[in-house]
């Protein structure tokens, strides 16, 4: 199962708004064939692995398939994946997670009521850990947003003079660069973007021609009084938004960015403390977004998490310290709070890379 989560991740991002999913086949101990879902409206890995085991000269019969998600059992863009399951003469099957989508639901039953050996809940938290983005869209209007942070083991984003330089290692600037390319759009909040000016792009290396590059979405009460003077807003004002307050969003700044062709949203709540939600629910629905890329600084990562907003938190720890009190850190902006009301997170994953460690979190 490990080996089909591994595939899995594979499809994270082309499968959207559907699952990442990944499938191995088993004789003997040993993994005789692969599959995982590509891309959205493809084959299901179920069917990938089974047409992989063609190719191979494997007969599936009597063979056990381990798959992350339950097989669907239903007809979407493909025939249900229980039908070819049983007609390969699979024995047994082992499933992750359970399938949320009422739909397409019921494989499990379908299966044994055809003889199939089916155990549910092998590797379970991993694999829900790959659908979480699935289980999101699933049950709210929202894109899923990740949020990246790189600190010192100090917890420091920046030194406090605040020139932009970075505080991680080329191998995880170029994760960071992965995770621009998967996002609909990269989002900062004020401080980072005054201070840092950022283009917000993805500079991966072999993009594919057609690639768009992500939204950059500034949420910031101050809207500038010289857009040109900012790198986005004067080389794509027309993918640039601004997530600000209601006052902000009728103002003077508010019209010339506008007819430079930049967005101006309107959150609720007050400067300092605008409720983001609608601006996320909008992202998905008017921009087609369907993970956004939240990559601080500490005053906006810590507010969409007390908000509930970030959906995982991608943390590259850099081996260094700067010691500076007058540094500003990675999450910000509480006061006086005793460790009892800390902000509990799960280690859902970690990874060195290269001179960093690479943890992704998951609210408890
Ligand atoms: C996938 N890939 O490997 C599996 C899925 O829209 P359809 O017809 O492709 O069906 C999508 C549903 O099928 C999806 O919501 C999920 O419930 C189930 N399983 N989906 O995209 C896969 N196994
Ligand atoms: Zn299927």
């Amino acid at each position: 199962m490990a080996r089909a989560v591994e595939l899995a991740g594979r499809g994270r991002g082309a499968t959207a708004p559907n699952p990442c999913v990944g499938a191995v086949l088993v004789r003997d101990g040993v993994i005789v064939a692969e599959g995982w879902h590509t891309r959205f409206g493809r084959l299901h890995a179920e069917r990938e692995c089974l047409a992989d085991a063609r190719r191979k000269g494997v007969d599936p019969r009597g063979a056990a398939m381990y798959v992350t998600l339950e097989p669907c059992n239903h007809h979407g863009k493909t025939p249900p994946c229980t039908e070819a399951l049983i007609e390969a003469g699979v024995a047994e099957v082992f499933v992750g997670t359970r399938d949320p989508n009422p739909v397409a639901a019921g494989g499990v039953e379908k299966l044994r009521a055809h003889g199939i050996e089916v155990t549910v809940g092998v590797l379970e938290q991993p694999c829900r850990d790959l659908i979480a983005d699935f289980l999101l869209w699933q049950n709210t209007h929202s894109c899923y947003n990740i949020v990246k942070m790189a600190a010192t083991l100090d917890g420091k984003i920046a030194a406090a003079a605040r020139r932009p330089e970075p505080v991680s290692c080329p191998e995880s600037l170029a994760r960071v660069h992965d995770l621009r390319a998967l996002a609909g759009a990269v989002i900062v909040g004020g401080n980072t973007f005054y201070a840092d000016n950022p283009s917000l792009t993805c500079r991966k290396k072999d993009l594919p021609p057609d690639f768009v590059q992500p939204f950059g979405v500034i949420v910031t009460s101050r809207l500038p009084d010289d857009p040109s003077r900012f790198t986005l807003l004067r080389e794509r004002p027309e993918r640039a938004i601004f997530m600000t307050s209601k006052t902000a969003a009728h103002s003077p700044q508010a019209d010339v960015l506008r007819r430079r062709g930049t967005s101006v949203w309107p959150m609720p709540g007050r400067a300092g403390s605008l409720v983001l939600a609608c601006g996320f629910e909008r992202l998905r629905y008017d921009c087609g977004c369907h993970y956004t890329l939240c990559e601080g600084g500490g005053r906006f990562a810590l507010a969409l998490i007390e908000q509930g907003l970030a959906d995982e938190l991608v943390h590259f720890v850099a081996p260094r310290i700067l010691g500076d009190d007058a540094a500003p850190s990675a999450y910000s902006g509480r006061d006086n709070v005793p460790m009892a009301e800390a902000l509990d997170f799960r280690i859902a994953d970690f990874e060195p890379v290269g001179t960093d460690i690479m943890l992704t979190l998951r609210r408890r």
